[in-house]
């Protein structure tokens, strides 16, 4: 019984977050800490490698700058296999964004706007930026619509 359950659960060993958890990944993904998911808090969040996008949004005036985790680092730190993200949001929001997409963009899983931590009232804990100003391209209704605010869940299909 117990080499089923490890067998489940093959690589459970990343550290366990010791604060609130902020973020859960679950699904293709080769490693985890709780319940066959990656739970994180949000000191293990910002120990990840920390990127920024400079870049106006349909909600801000003018450029803003928000850091955080890239989504194609956080995907390569859970190991993701698979090839479709369902991101879903604290007030039932979710929207799908395919893997190859984040590998193309630099697709921010932002914490930060202007170095000043983002509120679960203004967007945060976490909030999905496409780096519009940089690729034109990606200024579509679709996108807009993947610009996922409140972010709590990822699951990768
Ligand atoms: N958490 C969350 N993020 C979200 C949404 C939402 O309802 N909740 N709406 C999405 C959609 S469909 C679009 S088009 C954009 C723009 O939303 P807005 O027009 O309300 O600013 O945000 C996206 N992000
Ligand atoms: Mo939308």
């Amino acid at each position: 019984m117990q080499l089923i359950l490890a067998g489940l659960c093959w690589a459970c060993d990343l550290p366990k977050p010791s604060g609130k958890v902020v973020l859960t990944l679950n699904g293709k993904i080769g490693v985890c800490n709780l319940d066959h998911e990656v739970q994180l808090d949000l000191s293990m969040v910002r120990e990840l490698p920390v990127s920024e996008v400079s870049t106006t949004t349909p909600w801000e005036r003018g450029r803003v700058t928000y850091q955080g985790v890239l989504l194609r680092d956080l995907l390569q730190y859970v190991k993701a296999s698979g090839t479709m993200l369902e991101i879903s949001a604290l007030n039932d929001f979710h929207t799908e964004l395919s893997v190859k997409d984040v590998q193309e963009f630099k697709v921010l899983l932002a914490y930060r706007r202007e170095s000043v931590d983002l509120t679960v009232r203004d967007k945060g804990p976490f909030f999905v930026v496409f780096p519009f100003s940089d690729e034109r391209k990606l200024e579509t209704e679709e996108r807009y619509s993947q610009s996922i605010w409140q972010v709590s869940h990822i699951s990768v299909r």
